[in-house]
């Protein structure tokens, strides 16, 4: 017996003595898809344009070598990612990641454009999931999107924003799996705005003509993410909480939670349940906001610790689509992926080897004493032990062996890029 096995037949031992069944719960884990946001892996690029104009506040920081430069490699590199990171997964791709030679515009895309990222997916059972990309493109330039005042420049993000939900919805039907949509608009003032509601009216009545193109929902989620502010946008945003709350839980389109969009007190882990109870669905952004909306690799802090355990103890799962949305330049990008995949998984085991009931038992009969001993207790469980036989139970490098696997990637592969 390995030293991986043996230490995981002490910890199901242990863990059966609080009543917690470390097979079932693997068991579990197992069907939990996360969706991989592509841009760690070209630092949201895209393939779309040769030059990019890049802009809507949103920034990758770093120039570590070895970046994909074009579909190809970038679909080598999350194979590679993929292969260190236990399941099945998604991959979230933006707009801009076409694969094509033809001359399109983000308003002029078509479903083909896609084609060879779904025959990959088919071919390697990896789910998609999509983005408009309503940025970083000279139309973004004024700074609003969909909520401009220009009706020009309105037309041509509402027309990007139906063809995104075309394109998903026939990606889930070539799938068989539901695509979800993520709109997120970086529209917004530097400065103090006059007028407050006008461009958050002229959002509303766009989205609204965006989700009136009929969708068959089988195949497609859509779901609008809010934001505090971004760069050159401290002022003001149009896509805030409240405005994508509110859209979400009127119009029944999901909502998106990104870990970095909020005051830096404020925690998605405790908005999860409570929105949950006003819209259908929600998306996670699963990110790590140092200082400000940074999209820092996530790590395993105590927010994704309660983010895991607000999905489990209360059974979220069935309505919240897990995704990923950080960006790092200056590492290893596939290491990257690697490295806030794992943790994001390894945060919802250790949910998952909870004793939730006993725990909600002793909360509810007013024992706080013994609520908090057992948080306390159950932090230092072996479910290292658990995490470990896991990787190894599904194939993939136990513990810090996939860092190797990576230095000969970017040594043979990734550094060698053009
Ligand atoms: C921006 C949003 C958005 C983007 C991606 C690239 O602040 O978080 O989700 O990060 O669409
Ligand atoms: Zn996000």
């Amino acid at each position: 017996m390995s030293n991986v096995s043996k230490a995981y037949e002490i910890a199901k031992e242990v863990y059966a003595g609080i009543g917690v069944d470390t097979d079932q719960a693997l068991e579990k884990l197992k069907s939990i898809k996360i969706s991989l946001n592509c841009w760690q892996g070209d630092d949201l690029n895209g393939f779309l344009f040769q030059e990019q104009s890049q802009n809507g506040g949103i920034q990758a920081t770093g120039n570590y070598p070895g970046k994909a430069g074009n579909c190809a490699e970038l679909r080598q590199d999350v194979e590679k990612a993929l292969s260190m990171i236990p399941g099945n997964h998604k991959l979230s791709l933006h707009a801009t990641y076409t694969d094509t030679e033809e001359k399109v515009d983000l308003d002029t895309l078509e479903p083909r454009h896609f084609d060879s990222w779904i025959q990959w997916a088919k071919e390697k059972g990896v789910g998609l999931d999509f983005n408009a990309t309503c940025f970083s493109h000279p139309m973004a330039d004024t700074g609003f999107t969909i909520s401009s005042a220009d009706p020009a420049i309105r037309a041509f993000w509402i027309e990007h924003c139906k063809i995104s939900r075309k394109i998903a919805e026939h990606m889930g039907k070539e799938l068989n799996e539901r695509c979800v949509t993520n709109f997120w608009f970086p529209d917004g003032y530097k400065d103090i705005p006059v007028d407050r509601v006008g461009p958050r009216m002229r959002m509303k009545t766009a989205l609204d003509e965006v989700f009136s193109l009929p969708i068959d929902s089988r195949y497609n989620l859509d779901a609008v993410e809010s934001k505090l502010f971004g760069i050159g946008k401290e002022s003001y945003t149009v896509g805030s909480n409240e405005f994508c709350l509110g859209y979400a839980a009127q119009n029944h389109v999901a909502l998106t939670l990104d870990a970095g969009h909020f005051h830096p007190t404020e925690v998605i882990s405790d908005k999860i349940p409570t929105v949950l109870l006003f819209v259908d669905e929600l998306l996670l952004h699963v990110s790590r906001p140092v200082r400000w909306d940074s999209d820092h690799v996530v790590i395993m802090d105590d927010e994704l610790a309660a983010i895991a355990q607000s999905l489990i103890r209360n059974d979220l799962l069935a309505r919240t689509n897990i995704g990923l949305d950080f960006f790092d330049a200056s590492i290893n990008r596939t290491a990257a992926w690697v490295i806030g995949t794992r943790n994001t998984i390894k945060a919802l085991l250790r949910a998952l080897l909870e004793p939730t009931e006993a725990l909600m038992k002793l909360e509810l009969a007013g024992d706080y004493t013994s609520r908090l001993a057992m948080l306390e207790e159950l932090k230092s469980y072996p479910f290292a032990a658990v995490w470990d036989y896991y990787c190894e139970a599904m194939g993939v490098p136990v513990r810090e062996a996939w860092l190797s696997e990576i230095k000969d990637y970017e040594r043979e592969v990734q550094f060698k890029r053009g």
